[in-house]
């Protein structure tokens, strides 16, 4: 027997009191050395995330050895974004502690308030794509399915964004500088990942043609992992996130002049390859260290899958398709496919025809974007430097495809072209969204009209080729973090006048609706929001010093910063209740704070210039003495995680007016929906859905479809929509004579320019009027307060679908089909 089995064998922790307290005690003085004299929360933050973490460990390991001895099936979420925010907070719910805690520590004189903000971001992704993956993962564990979070950990997670002069200044964020508590280290499972070097064919002992890939610079990938606790159920799964590291033998050889010190220094360039996140929202950039992380996620995952499929089943593959599922977060790991191939056949030695009836029964591919720009390519140069095997394998994949593409249309070369995973021209390309197609069972899109509009539009030809690939799943947000977590009051509230259920079966949340008719039910639910919307104003005003009255309409915008989600649209409606102010159209008015965050992709120069069109109309607004108390504009800098967790209770008005047909889904809307919010959209995305699950008498709809901006194309006519419109002529007035930029002339050119531009993609103009009558509802609806409370609970109690447990479900139901595993009795 193991010598260790006695010592993995200790008595399991207690969930008293008392026990947190000793443990907490014992971390802070033992282990972290601290005493009273030291004044910083972060220590404290540790002691007690320490406290926790062992009662999760505990459970932890018990999941990995239930799901080993059932050999169930199991699914692989491979992501290179993980946007997971902060830890303690949730894992306290999660394992059902947080008020025995919160008492602990009111014991030990400490705030759990105060340890809890002392925790940083894990900001390992850009928004919302990134956020998904999180959420997903927390769905997983409650849904007990065995599924694992593959990713990266970037050194350097999404930058610190700063307001100077109305501009954004990126900081780095470096993240893990005061260590990380949450993850353990796995240098038992580290793998090689190898680059560059060349290819040599060879015939094996059997006569068939094995190919190696050699004079490889190779690295190596270091797992940690972060685990992921189901609620309440026992089940903690697993978040691996991989860091390059040199390897030992690292490049010593090539350096013969002898200077040792300069060849180990040699190492931070491997070391570079996960230390930043790549701050794009929906653009690709094409360079190098992309790609290199992109296989270094790919290649260590699947190496990590086959090792422990090997350990089990030896080289017999034959049911590893059967047993196991990628799911490919959209393009960025889908060098998977080519990957998986690599392996199974230059490494586990099948042909080409097992191996590739496995990665097609095995790889899954989401989409989260119709803009085309964001669709990933990457040149054949590039990957014939980097990836060599990898290219050669992709053209025998292509050759493959097309061969069948042809026997469906013969002659049919157009088509071809069209189709094919190499895109001719004067620099061929890989399409990888194409290869993820090719190499997977199933494709699907985030919410219900992107799915659609992916078969007719995008993914056309291989719709075509092949319907049956084809499905939608739609977003979904966990209500753990999302109402349980960061709005206790309302979710008390609800389990008062409910009971808990709908944290773990959200649909139960309509049996709410009833209440909205209750006199005293809205008058609490009024109250509870008043509070969440001081707490948010509190926070405001410690944070920036920004002044804001708790009885204005908030209406908050956060969200990345993008043409397409049309914060100028916002701003503009912004300028026009100026100018209403301003000429004394001011009778039944509806003060109005509004709120706008949200980083721009630092190489993004429109986006960047947004951001300060804003700050410079707020500048002008906030300080005019003839606005007071009945407008704001508010920048909020640094949008994140957690800064949403404050944002979306307090909220009673969500932006979503992307320009129909480019918003993927959404999941903002969904934050704000939960807690009460009401939403002003255009038919785009998951608004469409929020809306039939609302109703529209509770949803203030404006905009063109995404048909009629498809018809307008080609003969959008902004400057009509000026001539025809006296306010917007106004608005446009105001821009154009510099009225909030008089001391940087033309500093708005640009946007002006493009709102105003028969090109403009995102038809700003076209939306403008239509947008000013639904806000104008808005403020209809807002001055009968007891109709507008009634809205909002309508709203959290129509919000149930917008759950990722209901869209893992459907994952796992339509994709995945995994079994659920008990942990715990
Ligand atoms: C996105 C879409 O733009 C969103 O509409 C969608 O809700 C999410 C999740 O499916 O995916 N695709 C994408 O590239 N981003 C999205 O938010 N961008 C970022 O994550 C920054």
């Amino acid at each position: 027997s193991n010598p260790a089995s006695d010592i993995t064998k200790l008595p399991k922790l207690g969930m008293e009191k008392k026990h947190f307290i000793s443990d907490f005690k014992h971390y802070y003085s033992h282990r972290l050395g601290r005493d009273e004299n030291c004044r910083s929360p972060h220590y404290a933050y540790e002691a007690l995330s320490l406290t926790i973490s062992d009662r999760l460990v505990e459970r932890w390991k018990k999941t990995y050895n239930v799901y080993r001895d059932s050999d169930c099936k199991k699914a692989f979420y491979l992501s290179m974004e993980f946007l997971i925010g902060r830890s303690l907070s949730n894992a306290m719910l999660n394992l059902g502690v947080d008020d025995v805690v919160t008492q602990a520590l009111y014991d030990l004189g400490l705030e759990a308030e105060e340890l809890v903000e002392s925790e940083p971001d894990a900001g390992l992704g850009n928004g919302g794509l990134g956020r998904l993956a999180a959420c997903f993962i927390d769905s997983c564990a409650t849904l007990q399915l065995p599924v694992t979070g593959y990713g990266l950990r970037y050194e350097y997670g999404m930058f610190t964004q700063q307001i100077v002069n109305g501009e954004q200044v990126e900081r780095p964020d470096h993240w893990l500088r005061m260590g990380n508590v949450w993850e353990i280290e796995r240098p038992e499972y580290m793998h090689r990942i190898k680059f560059g070097g060349r290819t040599q064919s060879h015939i094996d002992e059997h006569g068939n043609r094995r190919t190696s890939w050699i004079e490889t610079h190779d690295i190596l990938a270091m797992p940690y992992d972060t685990p992921v606790p189901g609620y309440k159920n026992g089940t903690v799964n697993t978040l691996r996130l991989w860091k390059a590291i040199a390897t030992e033998e690292f490049n010593l050889q090539e350096f013969n002049a002898g200077d040792y010190a300069e060849a180990v220094a040699q190492k931070v360039t491997a070391e570079n390859i996960t230390m930043v996140l790549y701050p794009n929202d929906a653009n690709e950039n094409g360079k190098a260290l992309r790609l290199q992380q992109q296989y270094l996620l790919a290649s260590a995952s699947l190496q990590d899958v086959i090792a422990n499929w090997v350990g089990r089943h030896g080289n017999n593959f034959s049911k590893f398709s059967e047993k196991n599922c990628f799911q490919l977060n959209d393009t960025h790991p889908s060098i998977a496919v080519a990957e998986l191939m690599r392996l199974l056949m230059d490494i586990h030695g099948l042909s080409w025809r097992d191996a590739w009836n496995i990665t097609r029964n095995t790889m899954a591919y989401t989409n989260h974007t119709l803009l085309p720009e964001a669709l990933e390519k990457w040149s054949v140069n590039l990957m014939q430097s980097l990836l060599p095997r990898l290219l050669e394998i992709i053209y025998e994949i292509n050759a493959h495809f097309l061969a069948e593409v042809s026997a469906r249309w013969p002659g049919d070369g157009e088509r071809m072209a069209r189709m094919s995973i190499i895109e001719e021209g004067p620099t061929k390309m890989v399409r990888m969204a194409y290869l993820a197609i090719v190499g997977s069972f199933s494709v699907n899109g985030v919410a219900e009209l992107h799915s659609k509009l992916l078969k007719e539009g995008l993914f056309r030809d291989f719709y075509e080729l092949w319907p049956g690939k084809f499905n939608n799943k739609t977003n979904g947000v966990t209500p753990r973090r999302w109402l349980a977590g960061c709005n206790p009051e309302l979710a008390e509230f609800i389990t008062e006048t409910i009971g808990d259920a709908w944290i773990t079966d959200l649909s139960q949340l309509a049996e709410l609706k009833p209440y909205a008719d209750d006199a005293a039910f809205r008058k609490k639910w009024y109250e509870l929001n008043r509070a969440s919307k001081q707490r948010l104003v509190d926070f405001k005003k410690f944070e920036y010093d920004i002044d804001i009255n708790v009885d204005a309409l908030f209406d908050v915008q956060v969200k990345r910063i993008h043409e397409y989600k049309r914060q100028v649209l916002n701003v503009l409606h912004v300028i026009h209740l100026y100018d209403r102010i301003k000429r004394g159209d001011t009778d039944n008015w509806v003060p109005r704070c509004v709120l706008i965050g949200g980083k721009a992709a630092p190489g993004y120069a429109m986006a960047k210039k947004i951001i300060k069109f804003i700050n410079n109309v707020s500048h002008v607004i906030n300080n005019d003495p003839d606005v007071g108390d009945k407008l704001k504009l508010v920048f909020l800098p640094n949008y994140c995680v957690s800064a949403m967790e404050k944002i979306c209770p307090g909220a009673d008005l969500s932006e979503q007016i992307s320009t129909a047909g480019k918003e993927a889904s959404g999941t903002g809307n969904m934050k704000f929906m939960m807690n009460g919010a009401l939403t002003i959209g255009t038919l785009d995305g998951a608004n469409i859905e929020i809306r039939e699950e609302v109703g529209e008498e509770n949803f203030f709809l404006f905009g063109l479809t995404e048909a009629e901006v498809e018809a307008l194309r080609g003969h959008y006519d902004p400057e009509a929509y000026i001539r025809d419109d006296n306010d917007l002529q106004r608005v446009m007035y105001l821009l154009e004579c510099g009225h909030f930029n008089r001391f940087e002339p033309g500093m708005f050119d640009d946007i002006i320019a493009s709102i105003k531009s028969p090109n403009d993609p995102w038809m700003t103009l076209a939306d403008f009027r239509s947008y000013l009558e639904a806000q104008k509802r808005v403020d209809a609806a807002y001055r009968d307060q007891e109709h507008w409370t009634r809205m909002s609970i309508i709203n959290t109690a129509a919000s149930g679908k917008f759950s990722t447990d209901r869209t893992i479900s459907e994952y796992n139901h339509d994709i995945w089909h995994l079994t659920p595993i008990q942990v715990e009795g």
